[in-house]
């Protein structure tokens, strides 16, 4: 089994953040507590620890979450558990479902400007993209869900006449654990949750540690919905104890988890164990593929976003850009002409285009691959550094320019190891078939970017791409009904409309006899 190289652990600190004991909590931080049967528990005194979530534009305190373990998790999945066979939510008709869902959407909507500034905070992002993707997805994923419901339709198989036919039931799995990242939290969470609760499941959902704000906050509009107690359970803490303790626990039967591929082997190696449905959308290094008949002012547009958009922490941002060798002198200038204009600030203020990395520990790891870079024989033609003229109140925070890094060979470990940082390498190809060996040359296979004007190569190219989804003259235009997902060390499993629906669903055949 190949393993997934990591950066030198005695230079790169763990992704985590600190906890601290109950008898020393700063009384002026807000609590966040679990939400577990439909009720906040702020007296859980068997929670002896608190996790410390920082700001990581201003390296300054938001809250604390309970640093909870087994028996918190216990708690919420018999809850669910208990939910689900008393039936009250799985027995709702689907316009019933649908209309909690709408109503859930709604009240995020009535929330948009707390929820954009919380996520924004939270993860460091400016609070313009929080505002633009973030919570308009996480609106979309509860209306697209709730609307799917309504309109999709199971199978009927006849075995013509006096013999017999088939009909599909589709029933709810009943308890699904559901584990997201920090990288777009919200979003990430919605896009799982609603279809999950659409299809009549109960629900354990855990943010990540770094990022549970936006969580808590679509707790509290759940709460405002009424839905049945132990239908949506969140129980906060270290992936480490509540995240295993969720893929572990014997009635949770279906999980649904995006992270890093090293996490996700361990998720996935669990839940084949117990034989549990698991969806897994992991990690990603992939490309952009520059043909010499591409618009390159176009492909430089979308360049500068599918390199640097949320910082480069995207599953999905394209962190190799593979040039074709005649055009790759115009591109370079273009590209790099259009990043200087990247304004790095205060997430806050509505001219920054780029915000903070999500922690001062994943700027580490980033930090760590431009050194790697440079001593695999890069040559760093913009950035890399921490900017030095941050104000006072920025100058603790997880800042650093975004990096285009050329002249590495397309296998060197900067430019095959997954970095999920404002980092992009450069690379010439001569041929179209170059082209397609370097992009599949990596362990990862979740998207790709081709920028060409001619239909033909744009069909053949695509088709050779080993990803699980290919944009041609675009990035990250996404129709919610197609399959998402990667292959190869990106992961297991589609989600997306019906996918999502199949996913989040168990379906039995019924054969009657004439
Ligand atoms: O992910 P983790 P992190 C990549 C990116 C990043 C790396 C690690 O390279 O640097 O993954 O990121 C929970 N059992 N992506 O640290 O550790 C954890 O609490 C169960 C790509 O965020 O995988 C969090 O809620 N759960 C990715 C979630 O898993 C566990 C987006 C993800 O944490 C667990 C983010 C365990 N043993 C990072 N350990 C993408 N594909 O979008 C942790 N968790």
């Amino acid at each position: 089994m190949t393993t997934i190289p990591f950066p030198d652990p005695n230079r790169v600190p763990p992704n985590l953040p600190s906890s601290v004991q109950t008898s020393e909590l700063d009384r002026s931080i807000p609590i966040l507590h679990n939400y577990i049967n439909g009720t906040f528990e702020s007296d859980d005194s068997t929670i002896s620890s608190y996790i410390l979530n920082k700001n990581p534009a201003k390296n300054t305190p938001l809250c604390y979450i309970p640093s909870s373990g087994a028996s918190q998790v216990d708690r919420a999945v018999k809850a669910a558990r208990d939910a689900h066979r008393l039936g009250i939510w799985r027995k709702y008709t689907p316009h019933e479902r649908a209309s909690k869902l709408y109503k859930i959407a709604d009240l995020i909507e009535e929330s948009y400007d707390k929820f954009a500034k919380t996520e924004s905070m939270d993860i460091g992002k400016p609070e313009s993209v929080a505002r633009a993707i973030d919570i308009d997805r996480a609106i979309k994923n509860f209306r697209f869900f709730a609307g799917a419901i309504l309109h999709t339709n199971t199978s009927h198989h006849d075995m013509g006449t006096n013999v017999g036919f088939n009909y599909t039931s589709r029933r709810p799995i009943g308890v699904v654990g559901i584990i997201k990242a920090w990288n777009l939290s919200i979003y990430l969470l919605t896009w799982a949750i609603a279809p999950a609760l659409a299809c009549g499941n109960c629900v354990v959902v855990k943010a990540s540690e770094l990022t549970p704000m936006t969580a808590s906050l679509l707790a509290e509009i759940i709460h405002k919905v009424d839905l049945p107690p132990g239908t949506f359970n969140l129980v906060h803490g270290y992936g480490s104890e509540v995240g295993s303790s969720i893929v572990s626990h014997k009635d949770v039967q279906c999980i649904s988890f995006t992270g890093g591929t090293v996490t996700g082997r361990k998720v996935g190696s669990i839940a084949g164990t117990m034989i549990k449905k698991c969806s897994l959308e992991l990690g990603g290094k992939n490309s952009m593929i520059v043909f010499d008949d591409a618009d390159l002012d176009k492909a430089t547009d979308i360049a500068v976003r599918s390199s640097f958009a949320n910082q480069g922490q995207i599953c999905l941002c394209c962190s190799r850009i593979l040039i074709q060798s005649n055009v790759y002198d115009q591109f370079v200038n273009k590209f790099i002409e259009k990043v200087k204009k990247i304004k790095i600030g205060d997430p806050s203020d509505k001219d920054t285009t780029m915000g903070s990395l999500v922690s001062l520990q994943h700027r580490e790891k980033v930090l760590y691959y431009i050194d790697l870079a440079k001593a695999e024989g890069g040559k760093v033609l913009f950035g890399g550094k921490i900017p030095s003229n941050l104000s006072d109140e920025l100058k603790e925070g997880a800042f650093l320019e975004p990096t285009i890094i050329a002249d590495l060979a397309p296998n060197s470990r900067t430019a095959t190891e997954e970095i999920f940082g404002p980092v992009v390498t450069l690379h010439k190809f001569e041929s179209d078939n170059e082209a397609i060996t370097y992009a599949n040359m990596v362990e990862y296979g979740l998207c790709a970017s081709v920028q060409t004007t001619s239909l033909h190569r744009a069909h053949k190219v695509s088709e050779e791409l080993e990803t699980g989804m290919v944009w041609v003259n675009t990035w990250l235009l996404r129709d919610l009904r197609v399959p998402f997902g990667g292959v190869k060390n990106s992961g297991i499993g589609r989600e997306g409309g019906d996918y999502s629906l199949e996913f989040f669903s168990e379906d039995k055949n019924i054969c009657i006899a004439y």
